[in-house]
């Protein structure tokens, strides 16, 4: 191929649309970004979102996020893109969310006309104006019902590799058939929100990829189709609004004639199916069997490679995005960068220096201080509130500023390492932590995770490794699966050494993790959560 052949990847997180551009060399070339926020205020979302009053119901416009496509596409071209050197397009998407297809929409996909921005033409096209997202715990009794119908928990993540959840997408569509059954049959296809973006591309449906589908409480993982089952306890004629999944590296198609047409995209340019932020990230950090990659970003994710599993009752396990044989595990935390951004503003006057001058001015073990703090209902621990333990276990109504800081951010990573390990992650003399999404660019947080899980910290040159991983896809898709993806690359990926464990972490920390593990019971069972 010509040095000239580039992939492009997109990643629709929860706050922005993200976009990066690399060449035949795997270098990024071009990189942009939306904010829902500040370059879509007429949408009022604030981080990028809905939050009902009901304090549970979490939703976006999908119309949004195709004008955000609209602009990035209008920023890149000024940025010198040449898009006809694009050989394929992949994307990444917040995991779970729903899109919801009115009757006759993909008639309207296929009509739209070069000369007008897409979210013009698309307006009309959902039976749903707004999208349930990943944040969205409003499906409790749902998830209930839905596990008894499929024969209890176990049952059902032996099945979809997850027990019901309430952002997992079968509850938000059980909960959409029962509630506004009306919607419901005006629907004539649902997308994950990775399947949407690529159908904006191919301009008529894209299919669900196994991977992200996993994340449904839908898919056989095993079978690597929708489960009878599941289906059947979910809602009715689901197969043919969900369509058949595939393999999360097949080449979708070729991109519509608006994108040739408006942009100058070559006609052959591919579109490799879309999939699931961390699974897009799996293949940005370049993730080897054996080490464990943590995303620091508006959730937080523990994800690592599996070659096999066991069913569990916590964390979530998918299909694998980069070889359809194996599979990958995922732990996520809903409280990440909006309550690291709380306690930074209400300690550190909203600066991440001074945040981190107050994380650096305390000791490892923090006086023996413990903090746990969920602005949202979390997912593990199932735990909201805020909660803060003297060194005797006592609880305490405040604390100093940096002991809270460091209370905060220890209290995180004890939580995933007592998690990670209740799902079987194990930690071996030679492991490693990569570690990506902003908050990895952050030295003092990097170094408490490493103190915590006493395992050197690595960091890559780019921290946005969804959307790394989603243009690595790109490229791999048009490769096929059979070339293995890690083949792609002449040399690994550039890994920085950010931290290594203090020689006295073990020591620290390992005290410390089962108080928090015994704290944790204690809040769960007071509060009856
Ligand atoms: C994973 O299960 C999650 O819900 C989140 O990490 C979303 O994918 C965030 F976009």
């Amino acid at each position: 191929m010509s040095q000239d052949v580039t992939y492009l990847g997109f990643d629709i997180s929860t706050q922005q649309l993200k976009a990066v551009v690399i060449n035949d060399a795997l270098r990024i070339t071009h990189q942009s970004s939306v904010s829902f926020d500040l370059d879509l205020p007429e949408f009022r979302t604030h981080g990028g979102v809905y939050s009902h009053d009901d304090k549970l119901t979490v939703t976006a416009p999908p119309i949004m996020w195709i004008k955000a496509f609209d602009m990035i596409l209008e920023k890149l071209k000024l940025d010198g893109l040449d898009f006809s050197s694009v050989a394929a397009i992949s994307g990444a998407a917040q995991q779970h969310g729903s899109v919801y297809w009115k009757k006759g929409a993909e008639q309207i996909l296929h009509t739209v006309l070069p000369n007008k921005f897409l979210h013009e033409q698309l307006q009309g096209c959902f039976s749903m104006r707004d999208s349930p997202v990943w944040m969205d715990s409003s499906t409790t009794s749902y998830c209930k019902t839905f596990e008894r119908g499929v024969g209890g928990p176990i049952m059902l993540s032996q099945i979809t590799g997850s027990r019901a959840y309430e952002r997992f997408t079968a509850s938000q569509i059980a909960k959409l058939h029962q509630t506004k059954p009306v919607v419901y049959n005006n629907t004539e296809r649902i997308s994950l929100v990775s399947s949407f973006a690529a159908t904006l591309f191919l301009c008529h449906y894209a299919p669900i990829d196994l991977s992200d589908g996993s994340g449904m409480n839908l898919l056989d993982i095993h079978l690597k189709d929708w489960s009878d089952v599941c289906l059947e306890v979910c809602a009715p004629n689901l197969r043919e609004k969900l369509g058949v999944p595939v393999p999360s590296s097949t080449v979708l198609g070729t991109i519509a004639p608006y994108f040739v047409d408006r942009y100058g995209f070559a006609e052959t340019c591919k579109i490799i199916a879309f999939t699931g932020d961390n699974p897009a990230s799996l293949a940005g950090t370049q993730l080897n069997k054996g080490d464990m990659a943590i995303s620091l970003g508006t959730s937080d994710t523990v994800f690592l490679w599996l070659t096999e599993y066991r069913p569990s009752l916590d964390g979530h396990i998918l299909c694998n995005p980069l070889t359809s044989k194996d599979f990958m595990a995922l732990l996520c935390f809903k409280n990440g960068s909006f309550t690291r951004e709380r306690i930074r503003d209400d300690c550190a006057d909203g600066s991440w220096q001074l945040f981190s001058d107050l994380l650096d001015s305390t000791p490892r073990g923090n006086f023996g201080n413990i903090g746990m703090y969920f602005d949202m209902m979390e997912i593990v621990p199932p735990m909201i509130g805020d909660y803060r333990f003297n060194r005797n276990n006592e609880l305490v109504q405040r604390f100093s500023k940096e002991v809270e800081v460091r209370a905060l951010i220890e209290g995180q990573f004890l939580a995933k390492r007592v998690h990670a390990e209740n799902v079987g992650f194990t930690i071996g003399s030679k492991s490693k932590i990569i570690a990506t999404g902003g908050a990895s660019a952050n030295q003092a947080i990097v170094q408490v995770l490493s103190d915590v899980f006493n395992v050197p910290v690595y960091v890559l040159d780019f921290p946005n490794s969804a959307c790394l991983g989603a243009a690595l896809r790109a490229k791999h898709g048009l490769l096929g699966e059979e070339f293995g993806f890690h083949k792609m690359f002449e040399e690994p990926l550039k890994l920085h050494l950010s931290a290594k464990p203090a020689k006295d972490a073990a020591e620290i920390y390992g005290p410390m993790l089962l108080r928090y593990r015994i704290l944790e019971d204690r809040i769960i069972r007071e509060n009856d959560f």
